[in-house]
């Protein structure tokens, strides 16, 4: 049942200059792993895998000997080193090819009327290692040459500067986020990306989800020690004082520039109505959304970082310079995803589903896709709304879309009117917030093209208005194919958002 409010006037048309556009990832899309100078990530040794299967990581260990990580949460044996093993199918190797083909699929954005393209730098094209001095000039252009690509057609680069891929030398080398050491390194990558791209780019995200290290502790409560969590809020911490800087560092390098956070955007509802379920709720927003998004947006940590310290025996190591730092770089803009809600309960029940990082009881009032995920237009309206009142701040929905198994019919059409529902649906409940009252800028649904998808490594699991013609095991043309989201998607833009039909 979908609240309507009563006297309620609505505006018939989205605001002029809404920014409606589609988004990717680096590591999802580029491909192009080892190619013009570029160093390894992450992903780079990441299997492909299924909803039922984890992907998992390569190494070879201390004795020469290749082995597998059981999946992204397990460390390294002492003495290996992450590795690319030859008998293994790693999804990103090769992506949708976008790094041979931007202009292309970028003129089909443009054919579908994008006012911006979300996508990101892939940190090690431009820093191979992580700790260079000097950026490798081949990254560099590349990415030039994909937004002056962009500006040709009036499409505006929305730039994710660091979307789950650090360089892999500085995890092995530096322990990654643990070290302090990673904020200089961050700085200056992100500086040069300021620098070189001044008057081409001017919004920015400086991390993708970066609360999703809290979601994935949430989900995965076999080990609760304090170690893990001083790690986590240690790491969490540095992180908010590198994007501070960022923040800083844009602003001070081009003032037109426009810099967000990027929360992973869950809508969390209690289960029942006892208080102590309605307690757990607001807890679980403080620690899995308010605890980033007040930082990056307020500039300090709110009063209840304390409780979620003390919960796990954390102590920070923050300094009176970070405090400044944190401060100076407030974010101009709250950007977030949102796929779906969960629910919140102390009560017992076996109906658990889990998505996007995250599980609780299955929603009786929802229906859920093919990858479990819970499909909840109205918590988009719920978290818009919320949001803009907690922070005033303008919204960008950097991230929703369905992934779902599309169908290639033999003259060559693909019918995804499942899609057009959902993000329909969607669109619907974004504008009743502006109508609301928030300040909503722009969309960028999420995955505009097919590509790999991040929790699961399957191509198979698709998002875009674009088909590409690519297995879960790496067959395929990467041919591109319109779907019918395609052209209505293009009549949406067209209107503005009026005609939704
Ligand atoms: C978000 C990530 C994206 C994207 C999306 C969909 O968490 O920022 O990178 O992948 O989720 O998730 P998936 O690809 O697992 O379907």
């Amino acid at each position: 049942m979908n609240v309507q409010l009563q006297n309620q006037k609505e505006s018939s048309k989205f605001p002029d200059g809404f920014l409606w556009g589609g988004a990717v990832a680096a590591n999802q899309c580029e491909g192009a792993w080892n190619v013009d100078g570029r160093g390894l990530t992450k992903a780079d040794v990441t299997t492909g895998g299924s909803k039922k299967k984890e992907r998992k990581i390569t190494y070879i260990d201390q004795d020469g000997q290749p082995g597998e990580l059981q999946n992204k949460r397990c460390s390294l044996p002492k003495g290996a080193k992450y590795a690319v093993l030859e008998d293994h199918y790693y999804p990103s190797h090769e992506g949708i090819d976008f790094y041979h083909r931007y202009k292309g699929d970028i003129a089909l954005f443009a054919e579908m009327g994008f006012k911006v393209f979300r996508l990101s730098i892939s940190w090690t094209r431009l820093f191979p290692n992580g700790d260079e001095e000097v950026a490798n000039e081949k990254g560099v252009e590349f990415y030039r040459n994909v937004f002056e690509e962009c500006q040709k057609y009036g499409i505006e680069p929305l730039v994710t500067l660091s979307h789950f891929d650090t360089p892999l030398y500085l995890e092995e080398q530096y322990g990654g986020w643990n070290n302090r050491k990673m904020i200089e390194f961050y700085e200056r990558f992100t500086t040069t990306c300021f620098q070189a791209y001044k008057g081409l780019v001017k919004y920015w995200i400086t991390f993708n989800e970066i609360n999703h290290p809290l979601m994935i502790a949430e989900l995965f409560q076999d080990d609760n020690s304090s170690e893990k969590y001083q790690a986590i809020y240690q790491q969490l911490h540095y992180q908010f004082v590198a994007s501070a800087r960022a923040v800083r560092n844009a602003h001070k390098i081009d003032p037109e520039n426009q810099v967000g956070c990027m929360i992973c955007g869950i809508t969390f509802y209690p289960g029942t109505p006892d208080p102590s379920d309605i307690l757990s709720n607001r807890y679980k927003w403080e620690k899995i959304i308010y605890y980033c998004g007040d930082v990056q947006c307020r500039g300090e940590y709110p009063s209840y970082a304390k409780r979620l310290w003390d919960e796990h025996n954390v102590e920070l190591e923050i300094t009176e310079q970070d405090k400044i730092d944190l401060k100076e770089g407030c974010v101009d803009l709250y950007t977030f995803s949102y796929y779906m809600s969960t629910i919140v309960t102390n009560h017992k029940t076996d109906d658990i589903v889990s998505g996007n990082y995250s599980s609780g009881v299955r929603n009786p009032y929802l229906t859920y896709s093919q990858w479990g995920w819970a499909l909840d237009p109205e918590g988009l309206r719920y978290y818009l709304e919320s949001m803009y009142d907690r922070y005033h701040k303008p919204l960008l929905v950097t991230e929703n879309g369905l992934g779902a198994v599309d169908v290639l019919e033999e003259d060559g059409t693909i019918h995804d009117e499942y899609r057009v529902d959902y993000l329909r649906a969607h669109v619907k409940e974004m504008k009743a917030a502006i109508d609301h009252g928030a300040d909503v800028i722009g969309y960028t649904s999420w995955g505009c093209i097919d590509l790999i998808s991040s929790s699961t490594g399957e191509m198979s699991k698709r998002y875009g208005f674009i088909y590409v013609d690519r297995d879960d095991q790496g067959n395929g043309t990467f041919k591109r194919i319109k779907k019918d989201s395609f052209y209505w998607y293009q009549k949406l833009i067209r209107t503005n958002g009026e005609d939704l039909e």
